[in-house]
């Protein structure tokens, strides 16, 4: 006879890592009122593992971060519609990302992670599901490098659908990366406004160089998002982080997006408040008129044009 204790729940599949930092559950409601049709451009849905499963070769194991949490923190913060894109827990599986996109129906889009050897028949039924992009991550703890030729190949195959990519790197990396990035033939739309070391001056050479690709590359976009990840100064007005993602708004108004960032993966200093987040959008985009650009007109070009 088995001496196996077996339990009534089922035990789950997944266990976050030692020290994860889950979401806030219950986030202060901002001051900021969101215009009309506002998009959160930038956030994940993690899970749940047991339906799922995290990836064999991901980095991290989060807890789980479901569409149903995500869609109460949209109502809640008073965005209408969301970008979701693929985390790296869930390497080239965007089975949880369309299952979310599916209950979002035409309020959520998508940016997935493919292998190289997708098939056509795959890329269409991820477009038919919402996705608008790809995921190119660069961020050495969080992913496997891919060669940049079989990047450019598959460039090639999104470009009919209308797609374009969004990219993760550190700024460190950007002086290689220059050149690549200014080679993609389609919009490209860099996370985190290429996570500038906000130590340095915002006009010192680091972020001139963002500066710089965004100023010569009318096809390069960038997120003005994360202030929690590259603040030194820290919670909740992330001073120090404010005038980078100013700079940006107002230099390229049309080419800029905002976004939360929730479940906010592997923060190990704090975990933000996702209605403080929202506060910082108007020291950022200081009119309405710029408001409306990052929060609706952009998003809504990129993302809904059809
Ligand atoms: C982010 C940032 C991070 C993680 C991921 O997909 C991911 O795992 O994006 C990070 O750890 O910096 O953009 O959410």
């Amino acid at each position: 006879m088995s001496t196996k204790h077996v339990s009534a729940k089922p035990v789950s599949a997944f266990t976050a890592d030692p020290g994860w930092r889950s979401f806030q559950t219950r986030p202060s409601r901002p001051n900021f009122v969101l215009p009309a049709g506002s998009v959160d451009a930038h956030c994940h849905v993690f899970g749940p593992g047991d339906v799922f499963p995290y990836a064999a070769e991901r980095k991290y194991t989060p807890c789980d971060a479901p569409k149903e949490a995500l869609i109460a923190l949209r109502d809640f913060l008073g965005f209408e519609r969301n970008v979701i894109v693929q985390a790296t827990c869930h390497g080239a599986d965007n089975r949880a990302l369309t299952d979310a996109l599916t209950a979002l129906n035409d309020k959520g889009r998508g940016i997935a992670t493919v292998k190289p050897a997708v098939s056509d028949r795959e890329l269409r039924a991820l477009d038919d599901a919402g996705v608008r992009g790809l995921r190119f991550n660069f961020v050495k703890r969080l992913a496997d490098s891919v060669p940049r030729q079989s990047l450019m190949e598959i460039v090639a195959r999104i470009k009919p659908l209308g797609w374009h990519v969004v990219i993760y790197f550190e700024a460190q990396e950007l002086p290689d990366l220059f050149g690549f990035l200014a080679a993609m033939p389609t919009v490209v739309v860099v996370d985190h406004m290429g996570r500038p070391d906000v130590g340095q001056p915002v006009d010192g050479p680091g972020f001139e160089l963002f500066v710089k690709l965004m100023r010569e590359h009318t096809h390069i976009w960038s997120k003005v998002t994360c202030p929690e990840r590259l603040s030194r100064t820290g919670p909740p007005d992330y001073r120090d982080v404010v005038p980078f993602a100013k700079r940006l708004v107002d230099e390229f108004p049309d080419r800029v997006l905002w976004g939360t960032d929730w479940p906010h993966p592997n923060m190990t200093t704090h975990m933000p408040d996702d209605g403080k987040l929202v506060d910082i959008i108007p020291r950022i985009a200081t009119t309405a008129l710029l408001q409306k650009k990052l929060l609706v007109d952009n998003p809504q070009r990129l993302y809904w044009n059809r």
